[in-house]
């Protein structure tokens, strides 16, 4: 009997292939879980928002104007919004033909790109064309354009870190090429070590893959880090020796908490290397709307620089994005994000008390659940320099992974599994994201509102520590 085009078995397998553990089996378990009434704390993505974060005034104001123009003509428009909110609403409409509900140009509006290069020129002390910048819905769309872009098949290979950000292992199983892995080093606040990273390409290549780029989360997801100005020279130098595209993921740059690690772009520090390298390196840099303060993750607002990369290869990708143009309010969100309220304008303050806020609470929540979690019993954690998230190692007792292998689980899996039964926090295994074989961890958010903080990290430790007690006197 002949199968049809979306019969199961008759499916891409690089689709079927294609795992996503942010919304995986923790998720459906938890959602089963509250459709049968128990309070879910739901920490497995870093979707703010959803977990009671209120979005900058500022922003929401210049959307609702840009969405309803109307209401510039009400006479009572002037109470309802200040001057600047409505002077950069019409700043934003004046950009589009027909506000909106128009597609707008392929790579994103050309003043909202200006005004991010702007924003990078005057972070990096460095030069950004406005030409190589292209807005996208979110940054997951540019990253996997881009991936595609790069991937021919099965034997070009794309250098990740470990443990990283699911996106990336789904979309390059999607398109069908290779993941190589790096791994990131626990004990030194899981910083990059280069011999490791040389040890992955030689072995990769041995086996026939061809590694044709690299991807840096930074800060890090799940792990917190933000990485130094020498260890980015010293990817750069290996991406430039080894002819391989930078990938910078960039998206929480706005989220660090610890003022001796700062965010640096790898943009800065490659332009500051200086020529010939700087002329050289390929990067393609990445940031979102839905991070820092904003955490607009449902407008998908985002954008890509682009460095280095030759001419006909933008014209290729320009091709790419022409395809699906993105929405036009995460545009604009964007533009918000890389030009907010000024010190001279009327709601500066206002964007300041709350994005501080935001930032300062973030700062707090993450000091509480690294101290939570290395008060816990056989468990330890790094603190969390940047991003949103604890990345706890949790040393499972060996008959907590016998049991695990008699239940068909994965040791994690099982772990946190028993969590979510216990507490209703979801989180997401390490698994997930990869980890050194025998070592597992579970990945939550620092979400949470902060006077809930201390009641999730007591309910963990009540549930961790008769866990390890369970298994270890078993
Ligand atoms: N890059 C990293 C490192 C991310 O963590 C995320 C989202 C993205 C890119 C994509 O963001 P947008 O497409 O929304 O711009 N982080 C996910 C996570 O780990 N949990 O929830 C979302």
């Amino acid at each position: 009997m002949s199968t049809k085009g979306l019969d199961y078995e008759s499916l891409n397998e690089n689709v079927k292939k294609t795992q996503y553990a942010v919304r995986g089996e923790l998720y459906h378990r938890a959602l089963e879980l509250q459709m049968h009434g128990k309070e879910i704390i739901l920490t497995n993505v870093g979707n703010p928002q959803a977990l009671g974060q209120k979005p900058i005034t500022f922003a929401r104001q210049v959307i609702a104007l840009c969405q309803a123009p109307f209401l510039m003509d009400d006479p009572n428009v002037g109470v309802l919004f200040p001057a600047d909110a409505i002077a950069r609403a019409k700043h934003y409409l004046s950009m589009t033909s027909g506000g909106l509900g128009s597609y707008s140009n392929v790579g994103g509006l050309p003043g909202i790109r200006q005004e991010v290069a702007e924003f990078i020129k005057k972070r990096d002390g460095c030069p950004s064309d406005p030409e190589l910048i292209y807005l996208t819905d979110g940054a997951s769309k540019g990253v996997m354009q881009i991936l595609q872009t790069i991937i021919r098949g099965q034997s070009d290979g794309i250098l990740v870190p470990v443990p990283q950000y699911p996106l990336y292992s789904a979309a390059i199983s999607l398109y069908g090429g290779s993941l190589v892995p790096y791994y990131l080093e626990e004990t030194a606040n899981w910083g990059l070590d280069i011999e490791n990273l040389l040890q992955s390409v030689a072995e990769a290549r041995s086996k026939g893959i061809n590694v044709r780029a690299m991807v840096i989360i930074n800060p890090g997801n799940p792990t917190g880090q933000c990485l130094s100005e020498s260890c980015l020279k010293e990817i750069l130098q290996f991406c430039n020796q080894e002819n391989l595209v930078l990938l910078g993921d960039e998206v929480y740059q706005q989220n660090v908490y610890q003022e001796e690690r700062p965010f640096i772009s790898a943009k800065k520090v490659l332009t500051d290397m200086g020529p010939p390298i700087s002329k050289q390196v390929q990067l393609v840099s990445f940031n979102s709307v839905s991070k820092g303060f904003w955490g607009e993750c449902g407008q998908r607002g985002g954008y890509f620089e682009m460095t280095n990369i030759p001419p006909q290869t933008v014209d290729e990708i320009y091709k790419i994005a022409s395809i699906s143009l993105s929405n036009g309010c995460g545009q604009i969100l964007v533009g918000i994000m890389v030009n907010p309220p000024k010190p001279a304008e009327i709601s500066y303050d206002r964007f300041l008390r709350e994005s501080n806020a935001i930032l300062g609470s973030l700062r707090k929540r993450a000091q509480i659940m690294t101290n939570g979690f290395n008060s816990c019993r056989n468990v330890v954690c790094n603190f969390t320099e940047g991003a949103m998230y604890s990345f706890p190692q949790i040393r499972l007792p060996p008959k907590a992974v016998e049991a695990a292998k008699r239940a068909g689980k994965i040791p994690d899996v099982f772990y946190c599994l028993q969590l979510l039964e216990a507490t209703g926090i979801c989180t997401v295994p390490g698994s997930g994201f990869g980890q050194k074989d025998g070592v597992f961890h579970l990945r939550t958010t620092i979400l949470p509102a902060e006077e809930h903080m201390h009641g999730i990290m007591a309910s963990f430790k009540k549930f961790n520590d008769q866990f390890m007690e369970q298994y270890e006197d078993a």
